[in-house]
C-alpha cells in the first residue's frame, strides 16, 4: 500500500513538474501501472479477461504472501474497478487436496487494484501442485478461473512457516510476518491458524506465542528484552518484540500456548535441549 501511495505521489509530482517546466521538451514517460514497482507473478487468460497477480516477492513462496490483483477486460483493454474477488488456493497432492490460510480480497486506494494474502504451507513438486482459484464479479456477472501456480521454498531456505499438531490434537499453521531484521529490538509478528478441515483455516485467537531467539553458531546465546507475541484482534496478528543483538544466523525458538495457558507445542531451550521443535529462522 505504501508503495502504491508513493507511486501516486510520484505521478503527481511528475505532472506538476511537467506543468511548470516549459523548456523541457523530452516526453515524460509515466507508467500507468500502479503496480509497476511489484513483481508480476501470474497473468491468467480467462473469460476474455487477463487477471494479473503481483507481489513484492518474485515468486509464490512458502509462508506469508501478500498478493495484488488486477482484472483487464481484453475487449476494451481497460482495467476493471469495483470488482469483488475471492481466492481459493488448492494444493493437489497425490492422496488428497487441501487449501491454506488465506484472507478475503479487499479494495485498495487504486480502484482497479485489489489485495489479499495467502499462506502456503508447502511447496509444489513434480507430481503435486498448487492451483489458484479465483472467483470475481462485476457488472452483475460472476466469473471463475483456476490456474496452476508454482509455490517454491524461499531462496534463502529459511523457515518462516510451521505446520504442527498441538497437544489439543488440532492442526495449526503458524507463519512469520515479513520483516527486515536489524540489530535492535524489532517489531515482530506472526499469524496463527487452526486447520478445521482441508478447506477451512480460521484464525486462532487469544493464544500466546513465546519466543526465545538464539544464535546456534555462537554458543546458542540469547538476547535481552524480548516480548512474547500476544493476539491483536484489530488485525488478527500476534505481535511482540524480537531482540537481535548482532548480525548473523538466528533461530527463533517458539512455544505456542492456548488461551488458557496450556502448552500446545514447543519446548524450552536448555543445556540439554538446544532448540524447540517449533521455530523460525533468519539471517542478516
Ligand atoms: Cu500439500
Amino acid at each position: 500500500m505504501k508503495t502504491i501511495k508513493f507511486y501516486t505521489l510520484t505521478i503527481l509530482i511528475a505532472v506538476l513538474f511537467t506543468a511548470c517546466s516549459e523548456s523541457n521538451d523530452d516526453p515524460i514517460v509515466i507508467d500507468e501501472n500502479p503496480l509497476a514497482a511489484f513483481n508480476l507473478l501470474s497473468s491468467f487468460e480467462a473469460n476474455n479477461h487477463t487477471v494479473e497477480v503481483y507481489s513484492k516477492q518474485n515468486q509464490y513462496t512458502i509462508g506469508y504472501n501478500e498478493l495484488f490483483f488486477r482484472i483487464k477486460d481484453n475487449g476494451t483493454d481497460s482495467y476493471i474497478s469495483d470488482a469483488s474477488l475471492t481466492m481459493t488456493p488448492m494444493m493437489h497432492m497425490e492422496m488428497m487436496s487441501h487449501s491454506c490460510p488465506k484472507s478475503t480480497i479487499s479494495n485498495t486506494k487504486e480502484a482497479s487494484v485489489y489485495k489479499g494474502f495467502s499462506i502456503f504451507q508447502m511447496p509444489g513438486n513434480a507430481t503435486e501442485y498448487w492451483e489458484l482459484g479465483l472467483e470475481y464479479s462485476f457488472g452483475g456477472q460472476t466469473y471463475n478461473l483456476a490456474e496452476r501456480i508454482e509455490v517454491k521454498a524461499p531462496a534463502d531456505g529459511k523457515k518462516r512457516v510451521n505446520v504442527f499438531t498441538g497437544a489439543d490434537e488440532n492442526r495449526y499453521v503458524l507463519a512469520m510476518m515479513p520483516m527486515k531484521p536489524e540489530v535492535a529490538v524489532n517489531d515482530f509478528s506472526a499469524m496463527l491458524f487452526k486447520m478445521e478441515n482441508m478447506m477451512t483455516f480460521p484464525v486462532a485467537e487469544g493464544y500466546t506465542i513465546e519466543i526465545d531467539p538464539r544464535m546456534p553458531g555462537m554458543g546458542n546465546h540469547s538476547s535481552p528484552n524480548n516480548q512474547n507475541l500476544t493476539f491483536d484482534a484489530s488485525n488478527n496478528m500476534y505481535k511482540g518484540k524480537l531482540s537481535l543483538t548482532m548480525t548473523g544466523y538466528w533461530k527463533i525458538n517458539l512455544k505456542v500456548k492456548d488461551a488458557s495457558g496450556a502448552l500446545l507445542k514447543g519446548e524450552d531451550v536448555t543445556e540439554e535441549n538446544e532448540a524447540s521443535s517449533l521455530y523460525f529462522e533468519m539471517e542478516f
